[in-house]
């Protein structure tokens, strides 16, 4: 296994589409794995292959308390959805910044695991706000992107302040 690097926002890496798998083969095993040890460390609930710089649609996710139960999605869509909510959300990509996001309450998923088996989940509360954050990584698509105009710039202005100074 390996620990790989998460790209930070703006980094324009974080904005391409990923590509739908194709291959089910080892090396989409090794990703995932890697992928978890990643999101186990960092520590989060979630992560998507670009945001290590993997245009691919994959994504993991583990929402329990022990951090035991870890969550597959290859190719993952939305098939339905239902009702709204807020929630506080952050991202590993856009560290320490934290802002209330309004998402659908309740989702039909459906995705395929490291063999190419399809499968569908419904989902609430967290887990529901944790894949719908996951799938727009998989569009290049960000949560400050769901701010206000007003957040957005602020949070972007302290992104590329911090980015100044780390030169
Ligand atoms: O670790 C994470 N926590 C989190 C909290 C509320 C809403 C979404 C998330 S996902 C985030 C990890 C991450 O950035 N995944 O892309
Ligand atoms: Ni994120």
């Amino acid at each position: 296994m390996a620990l790989l690097e998460i790209l930070h926002y703006p980094d324009p890496r974080l904005r391409k589409k990923a590509r739908p798998v194709t291959h089910f083969d080892d090396a989409l095993r090794k990703l995932v794995a890697d992928m978890l040890e990643t999101m186990y460390r960092a520590p989060g609930i979630g992560l998507a292959a670009p945001q290590i710089n993997i245009a691919q649609r994959v994504v993991v996710i583990d929402i329990s308390r022990e951090n035991n139960t870890p969550q597959i999605f290859i190719n993952p869509e939305i098939v339905e959805s239902r009702g709204k909510d807020t929630m506080e959300e952050g991202c590993l990509s856009v560290p320490d910044t934290y802002d209330t996001v309004e998402r659908a309450a309740w989702i039909r998923v459906k995705a395929m695991n490291t063999n190419g088996e399809s499968f569908e989940l419904e989902c609430e509360g967290l887990l529901a706000v944790c894949v719908q954050h996951e799938l727009d990584h998989l569009d290049g698509k960000l949560f400050v992107d769901r701010l206000s105009t007003l957040k957005r710039s602020r949070i972007r202005r302290k992104f590329e302040k911090a980015q100044r100074l780390a030169l």
